[in-house]
This record gives structure tokens, sequence and C-alpha cells, in this order.
């Protein structure tokens, strides 16, 4: 990280924001997401089951058990595998689902839309490891059964720093896997799960490419920029993602110590990339393009992308193309 600068030369930038540098990511961890803990060993990983040349011969499917050790128990989660046919080292792509494994094979509608066009991934040579965000953390404020926050000691983490944790835990699980280029890893996420993508696209230096799909607020969107969800918003229907604490900025946004631009910054040097949507204004993507360029003096040329593309909230194969183009 570094400049002075807070939007990018020849942009404009419409609201006073926190310069880049020093290291902000204790004030994040601090104010926000919370501190994810240390440990969480991969203990066990079972094959459950193995399928070659799946989709017209382009990949090989399989499908794994996880166990990770942690402090107070075991998490177990079921893991599903793409690797790219007839490939010997593929880049891999991390990514959380909302539905499930096999919801991932039939794509869904709604807020959680989330489209994995397998086939065209494998085509241009990309392996894909997915697990269920819900078997990492519910998603809920009280949940019924606790996910692994409930497997560490007085920790303070909220369940976006959980889901996080949970893309640090299948890039372990990839980095077991022969056919897989640990150098060269995706993190993917939409929504929700894309504010997850850039938390561990800052606390886990083996992503080389961090990919958030409409995070919108919390995740790429400005909190200085007007528009969209907000803090108070976030915080009084999704108070479990953060710590408690952060609910004191609602409405006073203009009080945070931190903005989203220096979030993006913080990954830097490793690449990132934001995709936005003309018609998702709860994730305001204006807001995003800003935090895009106000990171930009942090990256080298090539080294933080975007596309706004038409349409609503979810996550196309539009969306894919231009992340593995990226
Ligand atoms: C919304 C939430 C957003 C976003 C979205 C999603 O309800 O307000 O922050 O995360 O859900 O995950 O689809």
């Amino acid at each position: 990280m570094g400049g002075e600068n807070t939007c990018a030369e020849g942009s404009e930038c419409p609201m006073q924001l926190p310069p880049l540098g020093p290291d902000v990511v204790e004030e994040f961890t601090r104010t926000i997401y919370g501190r994810t803990p240390d440990g969480g060993k991969l203990s066990e990983l079972a094959l459950q089951s193995r399928e070659e040349g799946v989709l017209d011969g382009a990949a090989d499917r399989f499908r794994h058990r996880a166990t990770v050790a942690c402090p107070l128990g075991n998490l177990e989660f079921d893991t599903l595998l793409h690797l790219p046919s007839g490939v010997n080292a593929a880049p891999v792509v991390v990514i959380l689902n909302f539905n499930g494994n096999d919801q991932t094979l039939s794509p869904v509608s709604g807020w959680d839309a989330s489209s994995f066009p397998y086939q065209k991934i494998a085509q241009a040579g990309y392996a894909v490891l997915t697990a269920d965000y819900r078997e990492i953390e519910p998603d809920d404020p009280n949940p019924p059964s606790p996910g692994v926050r409930g497997l560490f000691p007085e920790e303070t983490w909220g369940a976006v720093a959980a889901w996080a944790w949970g893309l640090s835990r299948l890039l372990d699980i990839a980095a077991t896997v022969d056919r897989i280029d640990l150098t060269k890893t995706v993190a993917l996420g939409h929504s929700r799960l894309g504010k997850a993508a850039l938390w561990a696209g800052v606390l886990d230096e083996r992503i080389t490419v961090t990919a958030s799909n409409e995070s919108g607020c919390c995740g790429a969107a400005l909190f200085r920029h007007p528009g969209g969800e907000d803090i108070e918003a976030i915080t009084r229907r999704f108070p479990h993602w953060f710590v408690p604490s952060f609910a004191q900025y609602a409405g006073r946004e203009d009080e945070l110590p931190v903005d989203q631009h220096q979030l993006l910054a913080s990954i830097a040097p490793r690449r990132v990339y934001v995709c936005s949507a003309e018609d998702d204004a709860w994730a305001d993507p204006e807001g995003e393009r800003l935090a895009v360029e106000a990171a930009r003096p942090a990256f080298g040329p090539d080294g933080i992308g975007y596309h706004i593309r038409p349409g609503g909230h979810a996550l196309l194969e539009e969306d894919w193309l231009k992340v593995l183009a990226f």
C-alpha cells in the first residue's frame, strides 16, 4: 500500500475518504469483521465419489467430506471439486455456495442466484472447489447449532469472517490435490459471500486473485458514498455478520475509521477484481466503482479490475468469464 491520494488521478471523487496506508487491517478487524483465530487444521479428506469425464468430457468431478480439527471439536463439511480434463496443474477457484453443492449443478434464482458454468470454466482450464456456506457457519443471528465460531474459545468474529475462514480451508483442501497449481488461486464470492471473499483476500496471502460479485455494503462499496444498503440496514438485519460494536456506526458512516477502498488496497500487491451490476442499486455499483478507483494507486497497472454489466443481483456466466479473463 502507499500513496496519499484518495482517488486515482483523473477520476472524480465526490467525497472525502480516509487515505490509503498505513496498514489498516487491524482497524478493519477491530471495527467490522472481528478477529479470525489461529488454528483449524484439515485433519481428514474422505473421498465420497469420483466421476471422470463429466460435462461432455470437460471435467472430472469429486466429492469429499472434509474434517477440520478446531480447539473445541471438529467441523465437518462436504466439498465438490471439478478438475479440467487433461490439465496437470490447473489454477483453482475457491467459492462458497448458498444452497448446497448439488444445487450448483442446477442454477437457482432469487437473492442468492448464482450460476456455476462448470463446463465453460473447465474449458478455460480452471478447477473449481466449492462448499455450502451454511456448513461453515449458519447464516442466522441465533443459529440452532453453532458453526465454526462455536469451535473456538472466546473469539469475537462475525459470520463474514467465518465464511472467509472457510475459503482458506478450501485452499488447504486444494493444496492436497495433485492436479491443482496452488500458485494460481482465485477466491470468488457473490453478495454476502463476496464480502467474505474480500476479507479472505486480505487475510490469506495464498490467494492470488480476489474477486467480489455485487458485494455491496461491507464488501467493495464505499460506506461514504450514499446509496444502497447502509450500516443501519445491514447491522439491523444481519447483526451476526460483524462484531457487535460495528452497529454503533449506524448513521455515522463519516466517523468510521476506515472505508472500503482501503480494504481493496490491503490486498495489494495481490490482484483484485470487482464486479457490479447496473440494476443492483442495493449493492451501490457506483460506490463499488469509486472504491476501485480510490484503491488503484496501491496496485500495479493491471492489479485491480472492474466491470459493470446490465442486469441485477446475480452471479452470471458473464461475471465468471470476466473474472477468469482477468
Ligand atoms: C442482502 C444484504 C446484502 C447482500 C445480499 C446477499 O439482503 O442486504 O448485504 O449481502 O443480501 O447476500 O445476497
